[in-house]
């Protein structure tokens, strides 16, 4: 599965350069991740892949992982769909490499470890030492003196809840740092990766069909949420096992706004391409419309948005999230 070299790879530390078949070492090569042992995640080929349950040390809290082989499908809509907008289109292949995507939105159980420190502060209470994982995943702590100044979730709830309101920027140092205190490669998906993994082999305005109807089953939206997103995974996966891939909160994705086709060549899947990022899957306040699988929506990535959250990728390529 490992691609390195067709990836220009930033790492923490050191910065390797891929240029013209010569491959150099910009800086001193960051030193071997230490990796927090999880047997199911381990996978030397692609066939090898297992769903897993991955671990936050000294925070108690768990989340689980499907695999996503690689493949090629058609992003975008057709010209046919009901409520299709132009810039779903035109539609063209994509080969997308395999990945594990989070089985779930991000809740705020996973996130406010990160956001408060909160693994930090239970080292300190029961006198646990820091590993090597720890001081890595420290590095990308938020450093933060006092609570902040609103209450993110609103009122709807926290446990289980999906996390929101955060910048793509802070999503993706959540990453760097899950990265870091698991020592596999955490990161957002692409826009090309989500629509794939949203789709799961279905050419349908939703993977369960094309009428909104059906999709009470599987998505909270506008009709049936009650305006406020829900517990994750509470309603039907879709055929690849993902939970609330239409509905719920949308979510963040790597990739800057550009028009189809996707070419990542063009840079739009680099993090440091300016301005406004992909969000895809609507949330529980938009009308099923805006949850279809080949809708797109986009804000920049500075920008605390009141519906939007996202969910994590891994794949064995380290690099940037
Ligand atoms: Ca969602």
């Amino acid at each position: 599965m490992s691609n390195v070299a067709s990836r220009i790879t930033v790492g923490v530390t050191g910065v390797l350069v891929l240029c013209g078949g010569w491959a150099y070492a910009a800086a001193a090569a960051p030193p071997p991740r230490s990796v927090l042992p999880v047997k199911e995640s381990e996978a030397k080929t692609e066939t090898e892949m297992k769903p897993y349950t991955e671990v936050i040390e000294h925070a108690e809290i768990t989340f689980g992982m499907v695999p996503i082989r690689g493949g090629t499908f058609v992003m975008g809509s057709p010209e046919t769909e009901k409520d299709r907008k132009k810039d779903e289109g035109p539609q063209h292949k994509v080969k997308v490499d395999p990945f594990w995507m989070g089985k779930c939105e991000v809740t705020w159980d996973e996130f406010e470890v990160w956001m408060f420190d909160m693994d930090i502060e239970r080292r300190k209470l029961k006198n646990v030492p820091a590993n090597a994982r720890d001081k890595a995943a420290d590095e990308y702590q938020l450093t933060q003196p006092t609570a902040p100044y609103a209450d993110m979730t609103f009122g709807m709830g926290r446990e289980n809840f999906p996390a929101i309101c955060m910048t793509q920027l802070a999503a993706r140092v959540y990453c760097m740092w899950l990265t870091e205190k698991t020592g596999r490669y955490y990161r957002l998906p692409t826009e090309a990766e989500w629509e794939y993994a949203c789709r799961a082999g279905t050419t349908t305005a939703f993977f369960c069909g094309d009428d909104p109807k059906q999709l009470a089953d599987y998505a909270w939206t506008y009709e049936n949420s009650d305006e406020a997103y829900h517990k994750v995974g509470k309603k039907k996966p879709n055929p690849w096992g993902l939970h609330d891939m239409h509905g719920n909160v949308a979510e963040w994705t790597r990739t800057a706004y550009r028009p189809y086709p996707y070419d990542p060549a063009d840079g739009r899947d680099d993090p440091a391409t300016p301005g406004e990022k992909v969000v895809r899957g609507g949330s529980w306040r938009d009308v099923p419309a805006r949850a279809r699988s080949g809708f797109r929506l986009s804000y920049l990535p500075y920008q605390r948005v009141f519906n939007v959250g996202f969910r994590v990728i891994c794949e064995d390529r380290p690099g940037d999230p």
